[in-house]
């Protein structure tokens, strides 16, 4: 495919904008410098931040009432990584992308993974799906999968993992996300401890089959599809499995996977203390697993998560080295969009806690001055940090203004022909 962003195109829209970010950059430099901050180094970090792409994201979601198709939406993994191109040559923030499987099998999955360096794009961890039927499939997901009653279910849950693992391995990924969907809708249906003994025991056969050099992340879910009880429903349980399996274990946060209002910063203080943080799916919520933009409904939590990540950064916390993720569903946005905006909003998060004065903090801490340990992160969060992350995108090839170089280019309405609608105009989630 013809991509529309090329090099020329990208600077000839940064020459509106490069001098007005040249000044507020130098503006910011000072504010910063007076707050012996070097801005150049912000920069550098900005540069290196990455967060990956799910590849389910750039397809329109949906409801459980409905979704409404967008325009031009991809069809298959290869048209999938087009858009996920696009995404990370004008945010210059997803280099990789997180693929989830039977959804993105191909034929051949070394075309894929050739396509991807085509594209420039690497591979994140790989999601295994037994939340949902396939067509051809002996047994049924209905009542569960790695913890179904049944053990030819759990085996059948426990192959499809292992089958990922292979398609991952030709990928040239490094890690596998196990979520599932197990619980129950009446209290009664499930034995609690049983089911969780049964997951235990699915899960210790997928780790076996892992490679020395694979990691397997955790992914638990306070309720849907299940609405009584799930499995793995909290990080409580979840780094108990982590736990159980070994070192290659660790546990994965959604930002939408908890009980409202929890304290999600505090849960991945816990994971890192006892070095069980696999890493993220980034999205946002109001009130359940909602899926929406990161940094769309409550900032200042995707902030303050990013507090206990740089200041696990800046301790030197042995062997940190967590997997950003985005795990969104566009339902009235161009995914594009949604997902470049995103990206950037969690870049911003990060780049804002490097601004912490840490050693200030600290002391606010030990002698228990609240309002000025609050006021310390407040004075970071408070900053406008849009010139950084504008001249970090700019510096390496990206758009100042992303969204709107985008739009400029009328890229999907480009691709209309080449895409016709999709039929599936039904319910789905994702
Ligand atoms: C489940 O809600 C989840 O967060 C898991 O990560 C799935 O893999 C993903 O969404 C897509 O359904
Ligand atoms: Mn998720």
């Amino acid at each position: 495919m013809n991509n529309p962003f090329s090099t020329d195109f990208i600077s000839t829209q940064n020459a509106a904008a490069d001098q007005a970010l040249t000044a507020d950059y130098d503006a910011l430099a000072n504010t910063l410098a007076r707050r012996n901050i070097d801005i150049e180094a912000i920069k550098q970090q900005a540069k290196n931040f990455a967060v990956a792409v799910p590849s389910w994201g750039v397809g329109t979601g949906g409801t459980r009432f409905a979704r409404f198709p967008g325009v031009a939406e991809p069809r298959n993994i290869f048209e999938k990584l087009d858009d996920c191109a696009v995404i990370n040559q004008l945010s210059q923030a997803t280099p990789t992308v997180s693929p989830h499987f039977p959804w993105d099998v191909a034929d051949d999955m070394r075309a894929v993974r050739e396509y991807g360096d085509k594209l420039g794009l690497g591979w994140d961890a790989i999601n295994s799906n037994t939340f949902q039927d396939q067509s051809g499939q002996p047994h049924s997901y209905k009542f569960g999968s790695l913890t179904h009653t049944d053990a030819a279910v759990r085996e059948q849950a426990v192959q499809h993992n292992i089958d990922c693992i292979e398609w991952g391995k030709i990928l040239g990924s490094r890690a596998l996300t196990i979520w599932v969907g197990d619980g129950a809708n009446f209290p009664g249906q499930q034995h609690f401890s049983r089911a969780l003994e049964r997951y235990l025991d699915s899960a210790r056969s997928v780790y076996r089959a892992l490679p020395d050099d694979w990691q397997l992340f955790l992914e638990h879910k306070m309720f849907e599809p299940a609405f009584y009880a799930t499995v793995v429903q909290d990080w409580g349980t979840n780094i108990l499995c982590a736990m159980e399996l070994g070192d290659k274990a660790s546990s994965l946060v959604d930002l939408g996977h908890h009980a409202p209002n929890v304290n999600i910063e505090m849960i991945v203080s816990r994971l890192i203390q006892f070095r069980k943080l696999a890493g993220f799916h980034f999205n946002d919520s109001k009130y359940g697993d909602d899926d929406l933009d990161s940094g769309s409904i409550n900032p200042y939590q995707l902030f303050l998560v990013f507090n206990e990540l740089v200041d696990a950064q800046h301790n030197r916390v042995e062997g940190f080295n967590p997997a950003y993720l985005l795990d969104q569903s566009h339902n009235v946005t161009d995914p594009i969009e949604s997902l470049i905006n995103s990206a950037a909003e969690v870049q911003r998060s990060f780049v804002k806690a490097l601004l912490i004065d840490r050693d200030a903090l600290y002391g606010f801490q030990d002698g228990n001055d609240a309002l000025m340990a609050s006021n310390t992160l407040k004075l970071a969060y408070n900053t406008d940090v849009s010139p950084i992350l504008a001249m970090a995108r700019m510096e390496k090839g990206g758009a100042i203004d992303p969204i709107s170089c985008y739009r400029a280019g009328h890229y999907k309405a480009g691709l209309v022909a080449a895409r016709p609608a999709s039929q599936n105009a039904g319910s789905g989630i994702v």
